[in-house]
């Protein structure tokens, strides 16, 4: 059984008891090779300083271990050091003699320091280990939080939220306890993420004054993260100066504009001096932005920028850019070229201290999608990709899906084609997928979402099974190898079984319109929103060539650009995305796309029904509470697969009046 599963604190931080709060994949007995050791740290003074001598201090109690004075004998040594390159957050780690060592140049580097020794168990204290360098691949791990202040009429607390309400507000207001924030803080320290925006991206009326009246509830959630070496940033309006300014224009290029931006920056610097700076979605589904005085997107991002710079803030400015009302019948918009029609011709006059943050795929994280052309065609703008772990349309957190496998490939892509040229930007985002749930996720087996997102952002390289592998030990810590291979079995895989009973072959969408759950094949077909199949009797697909359709397959450089552009060379998993074809043109897999869509609906949903028997089968092994949530969501998952299935096969029969060639029952 799996027992004893509370947070335990960061002592003196720490003034409540956390009661219930899910300890994830920091339950106390991870901390037990550590906390039984003699440590001798010299953290010196700070915030994250703090963070590391309470853990230690507090997992020595527990564990019968002793924090040592400087000169004693020590088992693990955590110490600052010069070294060249290492960076704020870098450590280096060895193990020579008997005795483990840590060093840092920085606060927040002892602290993942820290860390990795925990996730290392007692390997970080056996044998000898040469001196290893490590240091994030990316500056910038990022969460973002949909989260509204006061509960929005349709969106509700948090938007696309699949996680109960918000960690950092309810009833209108920053949350008075924070334990869960502190909580979480440090979830997310020890996977590596350091920086957090507490808002949601689309801000309405009173989420806007978080930026100058409200900015105290904002520090208050800063206090709590700062130890963990977490930064707070806001999304904020671009309206702004006019809805709490009170200014007749939010022109960019406007001095009294600009000094309004000023100012209120300087405020927000008072309040939080580390203050990571502004998130920004702009002239995007209804939200103000720079086009309405004629200005450009770089004019807008430099704005906040300039006001920012003084104290080493940064803008994010979102690149979800494109027409949501435009006519299904005009062949000639394709909103997948949006963003890079867009963005582009803006290349090297964004701000040094502005990142465009670009979503991964060109559409809006749909469970299959190419990697956007715009990453890789701004060579001189700051990018930061962005994905999406709450779960918006792979499952609503009601289905397992685990995405490390989609967002290693996307991290992976290289524009150019080559196997390791560069790295593909600058920065990392995940829309978060936590809540005030017991079980932070909904689902609880979405954590490993959350944990793999900070691992890879830490290291994009990594093997992606290698982070499940290692989220499913340190959650379950002695767990016995049925429940481990029982854990790896469900989760891996899991995308492609939900790939295979949603829409077919990269082509997307085919959900329920508004709140994007369950199959509505048509449910876009004929909407303003840009995001068709065009399935007829002949045949199914988009036209992305640049030969006859919306050219958008020239977006990319070589050889991506050939690759896509024709069905030949085109993978079969993204045919759809790019080609329109018949339902009898064979994939290279050798079947007919309308073989392949049955095949693969039959197949998502008994891959479902597999997944749930292998869940019962560890109801011993696994508490009751949380094995009953899972087993709940199960019953949900394989009863929405089947409405998958049966919606779609059934809709491809009628539309192409191919019999499934195995005979089975399509309705
Ligand atoms: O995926 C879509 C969502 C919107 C979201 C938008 C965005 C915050 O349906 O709810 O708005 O993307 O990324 O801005």
């Amino acid at each position: 059984m799996l027992s004893g599963r509370r947070v335990h604190g960061t002592g003196r931080a720490r003034m409540t008891d956390p009661g219930d709060i899910d300890a994830a994949w920091l339950p106390s007995a991870a901390f037990r090779a550590v906390g039984s050791r003699r440590v001798l740290v010299r953290a010196g003074e700070g915030p994250q300083a703090g963070t590391v001598h309470s853990e230690l201090a507090e997992a020595c109690a527990r564990f019968g271990g002793r924090v040592v004075p400087d000169g004693a004998d020590a088992d693990l040594v955590l110490a600052p050091a010069d070294v060249d390159g290492l960076g704020d957050e870098g450590f280096t780690f060895e193990r020579r003699g008997g005795t483990t060592t840590v060093t840092a140049s920085g606060q927040r580097g002892l602290l993942y320091g820290l860390f990795h020794v925990v996730r290392l168990g007692e390997d970080a204290f056996t044998g000898e280990r040469a001196r290893e360098v490590h240091r994030p691949a990316l500056a910038t791990r990022m969460l973002d939080h949909w989260d509204n202040v006061a509960v929005h009429p349709v969106m509700g607390q948090v938007e696309r939220g699949y996680a109960g309400g918000s960690l950092f507000w309810a009833d209108g207001r920053a949350r008075g306890d924070l334990d869960r924030v502190r909580a979480y803080g440090r979830l997310l320290a020890a996977c590596g993420i350091n920086a957090v925006a507490v808002n949601n991206v689309n801000v309405h009326a009173t989420e806007a004054h978080l930026l100058t009246d409200r900015i105290g509830e904002v520090a208050a959630i800063a206090d709590v993260l700062r130890p963990y070496g977490i930064r707070t940033h806001l999304s904020v309006t671009f309206a702004a100066p006019v809805v709490l300014g009170g200014l007749p224009t939010a022109d960019p290029l406007d001095e009294a504009v600009r000094t309004w931006w000023a100012e209120a920056t300087r405020r927000v610097y008072e309040a939080i001096g580390d203050f990571g700076g502004y998130v920004v979605k702009a002239d995007s589904e209804g939200q103000p932005g720079p086009f309405a005085y004629g200005r450009s997107h770089a004019d807008g991002a430099n704005l906040l920028a300039a006001a920012l710079e003084p104290y080493g803030g940064t803008v994010h400015w979102r690149a979800f850019v494109y027409d949501h009302r435009q006519d299904w019948r005009d062949r000639s918009t394709d909103r997948a070229r949006a963003a890079y029609d867009h963005f582009t011709p803006l290349d090297g006059r964004f701000a040094p201290n502005a990142v465009l943050q670009v979503k991964h795929g060109p559409m809006d994280f749909q469970v299959r999608e190419p990697v956007s052309p715009l990453i890789g065609a701004m060579p001189r703008t700051r990018l930061a990709v962005e994905v999406q772990a709450t779960q918006e349309y792979t499952g609503q957190q009601r289905h397992v899906c685990w995405l490390g496998p989609m967002w290693s490939e996307a991290l992976r892509f290289r524009p150019d084609g080559s196997v390791s040229a560069g790295r593909l930007a600058d920065g990392l985002v995940a829309v978060s997928n936590a809540g005030d749930d017991p079980f932070w996720t909904g689902h609880p087996l979405a954590q490993a979402n959350l944990y793999t997102f900070g691992r890879l952002a830490w290291d994009p390289a990594a093997d992606p099974r290698a982070v499940l592998d290692e989220w499913i030990a340190l959650t379950h810590p002695g767990a016995p190898e049925r429940l481990v291979d029982g854990l790896h079995a469900v989760l891996d895989g899991s995308w492609s079984t939900y790939e295979k009973y949603t829409a077919p072959l990269g082509v997307g969408f085919m959900v329920q319109p508004g709140h994007h759950y369950g199959p509505s094949v048509d449910g876009y077909e004929y909407s303003p929103w840009g995001t068709y199949h065009f399935a007829d009797r002949d045949g199914v697909g988009v036209d992305r060539s640049a030969a006859t359709g919306t050219g958008y397959a020239a977006q990319y450089a070589k050889p991506w650009s050939e690759v896509y552009e024709s069905p030949e060379t085109c993978p079969d998993e993204l045919l759809l995305f790019f080609h329109h074809v018949s339902y009898g043109h064979v994939l290279h897999s050798g079947k007919t796309v309308i073989q392949h869509i049955y095949d693969t609906h039959f197949e998502g949903v008994e891959e479902a029904e597999e997944a749930r028997r292998v869940w019962e089968g560890l109801a011993d092994l696994v508490e009751p509470a949380r094995h009953a949530r899972v087993a709940e969501r199960f019953e949900e998952q394989v009863r929405c697969a089947r409405e998958w299935r049966d919606q779609v096969n059934s809709y491809f029969l009628r539309k192409s009046g191919v019999p499934d060639g195995r005979g089975r029952t399509v309705y």
